[in-house]
């Protein structure tokens, strides 16, 4: 049996705000992955430069630290062989209306014309992210 891996997945604020944590919740969970952490947070600009420090001066980087600043959000700490790739299949591809239907993306997300998507989920991106993400926004664990 290969290792167990863990990944951070936030409900961003457009999620929080439309009420759709428990169904991002119930997606992982159906998924069969485990809730290991879970926390309802409003980010602060410095765990937000933290997270997203890869994407320090590109055009969407502004907007993107505004959006998720802007009100609460659900971090969560899921577990699961490959859960990294999994969770990043329930969630679909970034754009919303590229993301396939029958993913959280797909399903419940849409372009609004803004300058940052706003696409309901995050997911680490891998093992490394995964540590530093669960470094941030779980500094306990
Ligand atoms: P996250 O990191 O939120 O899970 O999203 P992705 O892994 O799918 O996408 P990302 O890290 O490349 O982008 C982070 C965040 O920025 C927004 N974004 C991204 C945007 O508004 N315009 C863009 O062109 C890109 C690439 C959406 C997610």
């Amino acid at each position: 049996m290969t290792d167990t891996e863990r990944s951070l997945v936030i409900v961003k604020p457009d999620g929080y705000a439309r009420g759709l944590t428990g169904e991002v919740l119930r997606r992982i969970e159906a998924k069969g992955y485990t809730l290991v952490a879970l926390a309802v947070t409003t980010p602060t600009r410095e765990q937000l430069a933290a997270h997203y420090a890869e994407h320090e001066g590109k055009p969407f980087y502004e907007p993107l630290v505004e959006f998720m600043s802007s009100g609460a959000v659900t971090t969560a700490v899921i577990e699961g062989q490959e859960c990294i790739k999994g969770f990043r299949s329930l969630a679909g591809a970034t754009n919303p209306t590229d993301a396939a239907p029958g993913s959280i993306r797909g399903d419940l997300g849409r372009d609004w014309g803004e300058k940052v998507q706003k696409n309901i989920v995050h997911g680490s991106d891998s093992p490394e992210s995964a540590a530093r993400e669960i470094g941030i926004w779980f500094p306990g664990l």
